[in-house]
């Protein structure tokens, strides 16, 4: 007697009818539901491979395994879905559902946290990650909310440096008269005219080209940014000012997140933390290979930058950021070792 027909005879009596079911409603199209699935888009600005990407894909993986397949998320790079500013503006809105951005236009949407833009306030990668990771940050996180957005977690874009194709930048006056792409936040603007640059704010997708046909001198930039973006292909003189950390965010929309069990909160905490780590890991990576590869592109490469003039240069913009943000506040970020 052949096994199957064995194995058949000798089932528990009810359990032929319940196979005979199964196959019946399978052969009927009734198969049993399939678990309900759904594909987030993810978005961000910066080439495949680069820290934001890293990241962006190990956030999707994670949801998917912590949610056993039942939500992934689809990740669209290089501006696929728009610059930074469209893309908040998208998540805001509920068109988009998550976005890895810098802090660049994100206080055009959530106005408290715009004291993280002030330039030379945080002293290393070391003291930015604690501040963000620290009370002062999670406090900050807690704003969106009320601004039709949520952040996931704070994820790092890097410290940035001046590019251009005009002269190296040693000293603040040498970045005077200078046409600079900034991004579009007031902040940096305040901060880059005390040094006398000629700020000119521009969505990054249009950087490239603007910086290829002249339309601006230069631009500022985290290493992982300038590396990812090629720039080296269209700018002469880097110059390591680090005049100002670079934060990023991992924002959703409130109509996926309000949506999501507690379980599922969890896992897209845990997603984010994940998605952060591996995005400072790849910003240290750039941080200590990157200087190199970009000379190797050739560009000419100024470390001996004299960061006392750029801070002097500070000195009325901070009376205004005090003024704005509470000299208290900008004192207890400063404060945390
Ligand atoms: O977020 O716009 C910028 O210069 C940003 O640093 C870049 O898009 C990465």
């Amino acid at each position: 007697m052949p096994a199957t027909s064995h194995v058949l005879a000798n089932l528990p009596s009810k359990l032929p009818a319940l196979l005979l079911g199964a196959v019946t409603a399978a052969a009927l199209g009734l198969a049993a539901p399939a678990q309900a699935q759904t594909v987030l888009k993810l978005g961000h600005v910066l080439a495949k491979g680069s820290h934001y990407d890293v990241g962006a894909h190990v956030f999707c993986e994670e949801i998917d395994k912590g949610t056993q397949g039942r939500i992934k998320c689809q990740v669209y790079p290089a501006s696929a879905l728009g610059g930074e500013r469209e893309e908040v503006e998208a998540v805001q809105l509920g068109t988009q559902d998550l976005v890895i951005t810098s802090t660049g236009p994100v206080g055009n949407f959530v106005p408290e946290i715009k004291i993280v833009d002030v330039p030379f306030l945080f002293r290393d990668y070391d003291h930015a990650r604690k501040v963000l990771d620290g009370k002062i940050g999670q406090d900050l996180l807690a704003k969106f909310p009320s601004h039709g957005l949520v952040a996931l977690a704070w994820s790092e874009n890097g410290f940035r440096h001046m590019t251009n194709n005009k002269r190296p930048i040693v000293n603040a006056s040498d970045a005077a008269g200078l046409k600079l792409r900034t991004m579009e936040n007031k902040v940096h603007m305040e901060g880059y005219r005390a040094f006398g640059i000629l700020p000119t704010p521009m969505a990054f997708p249009e950087v490239f080209g603007a910086l290829q046909q002249g339309v601006v001198d230069g631009q500022e930039n985290p290493i992982p940014v300038i590396l990812a973006s090629k720039f080296s292909q269209v700018q002469k003189h880097l110059s390591l000012t680090g005049h100002v950390y670079s934060p990023a965010l991992i924002l959703t929309s409130p109509r996926v997140y309000n949506k999501l069990s507690d379980a599922d909160k969890k896992v897209f905490a845990d997603a984010a933390a994940k998605s952060v780590a591996a995005t400072r890991k790849k910003v240290n990576d750039d941080e200590a290979n990157g200087i190199a590869q970009l000379e190797k592109d050739g560009m000419q490469v100024v470390r001996n930058v004299n960061s006392a003039s750029f801070r002097d240069a500070l000195k009325g913009p901070y009376a205004s950021y005090a003024k704005e943000f509470g000299a208290e506040r900008v004192a207890a970020i400063q404060a945390v070792k």
